[in-house]
């Protein structure tokens, strides 16, 4: 289940630009794995404020559960999104080329009391717990998809050999 053409998205994922796309990406696949409808949006807390103020300010309203943000860099995004919903927001700082994403990670965590964001993991494993965090505060009413989630960690345990094997150089 990818987008809003299935059924009504639960999960908004918005990253601050197209680069983001291939590390935000496994936010959507997990979500899709799991079962969980969601939309995916490209948000810039800086290119496009306003666009950002509209999404964030309407993210309930339009049935949103959760909120997961990607940014890279100067990574406002995700606490701007948190500052204009009341919604679970997770913020994953997408891996920058100059500073490997720490400039990201430090933009996104140090939020000030009182406007909370979850922070994940630099890159693509922040993106896949984002996604599994959302899931799991979509399982709490949902249990399709905690039914989902039991599987996914699973199939997860199983794909661990007991002795490790050589790999080529
Ligand atoms: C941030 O600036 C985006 O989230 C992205 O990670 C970073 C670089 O954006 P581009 O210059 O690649 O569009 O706002």
């Amino acid at each position: 289940m990818s987008d809003e053409s299935v059924a009504k998205p639960l999960v908004g994922i918005i990253m601050g630009s197209q680069s983001d796309w291939t590390t935000m990406k496994h936010a959507a696949d997990t979500l899709s794995a799991l079962g969980v409808p969601h939309e995916v949006r490209i948000v810039s807390a800086h290119r496009t404020p306003q666009r950002l103020v509209e999404y964030a300010t309407t993210a309930r309203e339009r049935g949103l559960k959760v909120v997961i943000a990607g940014a890279g860099g100067a990574a406002h995004l995700p606490g701007m999104a948190a500052a204009m919903t009341p919604l679970p927001v997770f913020g994953v700082p997408v891996e920058s080329h100059a500073l490997k994403g720490m400039d990201s990670l430090l933009s996104i965590v140090q939020m000030p009391g009182g406007v909370p964001v979850g922070t994940l993991a630099i890159g693509k494993a922040g993106a896949i717990n984002a996604a599994l965090l959302a899931g799991s505060v979509i399982a709490l009413m949902d249990p399709a998809v905690a039914e989902a989630l039991d599987a996914w960690r699973a199939r997860q345990t199983a794909a661990v050999a007991d002795i490790p094997v050589d790999t080529p150089a």
